[in-house]
C-alpha cells in the first residue's frame, strides 16, 4: 500500500490510484485506527510540506521502504530516522524552482510598488479623489539572497535583470555565479535593501532571520521569505514591523500555517500569501509525475529519479 497523508494534488490522487492500493491517511478519524489496519502493509509515505513522516510514523510502519514528498523542502520528514532504517527519500526538485522564484520576484514587486493597495485604491473608488501615493522602486535595489541553491539562484537571476547587485550567504561559496558572498547572515542583511530567504529548513537554519538580522535589514531594508515560516522569528518580525524597525515584509510562508500572527493584517508594508510559490497548474502536476515516477522506480527497482542522498 502507498499512503498519502493528506490532501495535496487530485491528479496526483488519481495518479496514485490507478497505480497502487492507496490509502488516505485523513479518512482514518485517528492514527491508532489507520495503524490497526495498515501498520504492516504500507511501503510508501507520500507526504508535502505541510504534513510528513515523523519518526514515530516512519517506526509505526514495520514495512516501509520509501517516503517520496510532493515538495522540495524535508523539513517535515525524519532524516536521520529514515537514514538509520534504510528508508529511501525521494523530492520535487528542479520542476518547480521557476515558479517560486517567479513568486520571489512578484512578491518584491508587489511589496515595493504595493500592488495589492493599488488594486483596493481602485476597487474602492478612491482613484476618483485623488492619486494613490508613490512606491519604491524596485530596479537597481540591492538583493541578498540567504541559501543560493538552485531556487535562490533562479531568484538572482532574475534579480540580475531588474539590474540588481546581488549578494549571498550560504553554507559554501560559490565563486563561479559571480555574486558577492558574505560569511554572516547579518552582514548580508546590513547590506541589502531586500533580503530573501530561500535556504532549506533544518536545525542550523530556524529563525536565521532573527531580531540582529531584522535590525541589520533596517527600517529602509524589506524580507521576503518563500523559504519556511521558521526561518524568521515572527514574533520577532512583527515588533520589527508595528515599531518601525523593518521597512517591511513579504511572505509566502509562515510558523504556523495555516495560522498567520493577526498583528500583520492592520499593516500597508506586509503582503500576505498562502504558501502558493510553487502553486501553479503546471508545476503541480510536475511534481505529482515526479512522486509517481519515484516510486514506480521503487517498486520496479530502478534508480530513483530525484533522491535524497544523505550528506554525511
Ligand atoms: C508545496 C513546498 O506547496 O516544495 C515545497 O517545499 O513548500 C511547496 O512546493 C507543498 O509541498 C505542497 O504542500
Amino acid at each position: 500500500g502507498v499512503l498519502m497523508m493528506c490532501p495535496m494534488s487530485s491528479y496526483l490522487e488519481n495518479e496514485l490510484q490507478k497505480r497502487f492500493n492507496l490509502v488516505r491517511f485523513w479518512n482514518f478519524p485517528e492514527k491508532s485506527v489507520f495503524l490497526e489496519t495498515h501498520r504492516n502493509s504500507i511501503r510508501a509515505v507520500v507526504g508535502n510540506a505541510s504534513t510528513g513522516a515523523d519518526a514515530e510514523l516512519i517506526n509505526d510502519l514495520t514495512k516501509l521502504e520509501i517516503v517520496s514528498s510532493f515538495s522540495v523542502g524535508l523539513d517535515k520528514i525524519d532524516l536521520g530516522k529514515c537514514k538509520e532504517k534504510g528508508i529511501r527519500v525521494t523530492n520535487t526538485p528542479d520542476v518547480l524552482t521557476e515558479d517560486v522564484a517567479d513568486l520571489a520576484i512578484g512578491l518584491i514587486l508587489a511589496l515595493l510598488r504595493r500592488l495589492c493597495e493599488c488594486d483596493r485604491y481602485v476597487r474602492s473608488c478612491k482613484w476618483k479623489y485623488g492619486d494613490f501615493q508613490l512606491t519604491a522602486k524596485f530596479s537597481g535595489k540591492s538583493v541578498g539572497i540567504l541559501g543560493l541553491g538552485r531556487i535562490g539562484t533562479a531568484i538572482a537571476k532574475r534579480a540580475e535583470a531588474f539590474s540588481c547587485p546581488v549578494s549571498y550567504h550560504s553554507r559554501r561559496v560559490k565563486p563561479d555565479l559571480g555574486y558577492n558572498y558574505y560569511p554572516t547572515v547579518v552582514e548580508l542583511a546590513e547590506n541589502s535593501d531586500i533580503l530573501v530567504v530561500a535556504c532549506p529548513l533544518t536545525d542550523q537554519t530556524r529563525h536565521i532571520v532573527n531580531r540582529q538580522v531584522m535590525d541589520a535589514l533596517g527600517a529602509k531594508g524589506v524580507l521576503v521569505n518563500i523559504g519556511r515560516g521558521p526561518h524568521v522569528d515572527e514574533q520577532e518580525l512583527v515588533k520589527a514591523l508595528t515599531e518601525g524597525r523593518l521597512g517591511g515584509a513579504a511572505l509566502d510562508v509562515f510558523e504556523q500555517e495555516p495560522h498567520v500572527p493577526e498583528e500583520l493584517f492592520g499593516l500597508e508594508n506586509v503582503v500576505l500569501l498562502p504558501h502558493v510559490g510553487s502553486g501553479t497548474v503546471e508545476t503541480e502536476n510536475a511534481m505529482a509525475d515526479l512522486v509517481v515516477s519515484n516510486l514506480e522506480a521503487h517498486f520496479a527497482g530502478k534508480s530513483l529519479l530525484t533522491p535524497v542522498v544523505w550528506s554525511e
